[in-house]
């Protein structure tokens, strides 16, 4: 009797011993080692852009059991996106999250996503974005000393300016409009006559407010976010361009993690795409509303006006194509095709 007591005794410590061991033997397996990242953005912490920072931050730091730390550092405290994206390259800093349309001058088929028009809806944005051709000009990042794991959402662009509504064309000749460094952009807004200059975001709002620029065009949200609405009267709705962020990885840095911390970070990172479109979504569809109760005029161009643009925007098509390479092109208009068909 004693004997098998003991040996049940035994028998029920070495499965409380074996449960222990294995309940932390995943942990023990990953191999993840204490890491600091700094995950750089241009809005401030309010902004769509930090309240997904924090999703992503908060997720990596409960995927690593603590071990990798987060820091999100808004503002561009870190620098506006072009200079994040050296510092990326060079090692100096982690991570960050921006603009397409910003690195173009590192891997140029960005610019398919300044195409005016091409994406006309949320569907179609996530379908682009998530599908063949969005993973094909991300991966290009690679051979560029920078990881691109997925693209956030920024949105569609409306209008601002402190000068006049916006009714026709013809409104934006001579309006001093902030485009971002980026040509098509540039391009675009000589062709509508606007009096165009390129500037780091960093540099808006005292551009605004000095008047040193008359207008700017961005999403809803960061209208809302930036607070232009103190130093901008009028908004017209274009919705010109549908405009991705993307959240990059120093490559330098990523080729020293393990296969358990880049998993994590690309785990981590879709998570906050999710969440980001999201609650970029659910803040513009609500923002018209509370733009107008920080007293902004806004209106919409008329549908012959509307097309107007459309058709004088449509004509950097050309540029782009010539820029990405026509197959590229080619390949993004047949996938658009089929979205369009589901
Ligand atoms: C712009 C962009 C900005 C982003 C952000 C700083 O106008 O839309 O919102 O680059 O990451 O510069």
């Amino acid at each position: 009797m004693k004997t098998s007591t003991t040996l049940i005794r035994r028998a029920v410590l070495a499965l409380a011993g074996a449960a222990v061991f294995s309940a932390a033997l995943p942990a023990l397996a990953q191999d993840i080692k204490p890491r600091l990242i700094r995950f750089g953005y241009g809005l401030n912490e309010q902004s769509n852009q930090g309240r997904a920072a924090k999703v992503f931050a908060e997720a990596v730091e409960k995927a690593s059991g603590g071990k990798m730390k987060v820091r999100a550092i808004g503002a561009a405290a870190l620098g506006p996106d072009t200079q994040m994206q050296q510092s990326l390259i060079g090692g100096a800093q982690e991570m960050m999250v921006g603009s397409t349309a910003t690195l173009v001058g590192i891997t140029k088929e960005m610019a398919l996503w300044d195409a005016p028009f091409l994406i006309s809806n949320t569907k179609e944005a996530d379908a682009m974005l998530d599908g063949p051709v969005g993973d094909k000009i991300r991966n290009k990042l690679q051979d560029k000393g920078l990881v691109g794991l997925v693209y956030w959402e920024n949105g569609f662009r409306n209008l601002t300016n402190s000068k006049r509504a916006i009714n026709k064309v013809e409104d934006l000749e001579g309006i001093k409009l902030r485009v971002m460094q980026n040509n098509v952009y540039l391009n675009s807004f000589k062709t509508l006559g606007a009096n165009a200059v390129p500037m780091a975001f960093s540099e808006l709002f005292s551009a605004l407010e000095t008047n040193t620029v008359d207008g700017q065009e961005n999403p809803f949200n960061t209208i809302l976010s930036s607070k232009f609405y103190e130093v901008q009267k009028y908004v017209t709705v274009t919705n010109h361009v549908y405009a991705p962020w993307i959240v990059l990885v120093s490559k330098k840095w990523w080729d020293q993690l393990s296969k358990d911390e880049q998993k994590i970070l690309s785990d981590a990172a879709k998570l906050s795409r999710d969440f980001e479109r999201k609650d970029t979504r659910d803040e513009a569809a609500k923002a018209v509303a509370d733009l107008k109760a920080k007293g902004m005029q806004i209106n919409e161009l008329p549908p012959a006006e509307a097309a107007r643009m459309r058709d004088k925007l449509t004509r950097v098509y050309a540029t782009i194509g010539a820029d990405i390479g026509m197959d590229l092109w080619n390949e993004a208009q047949a996938e658009l095709a089929k979205i369009r068909g589901k």
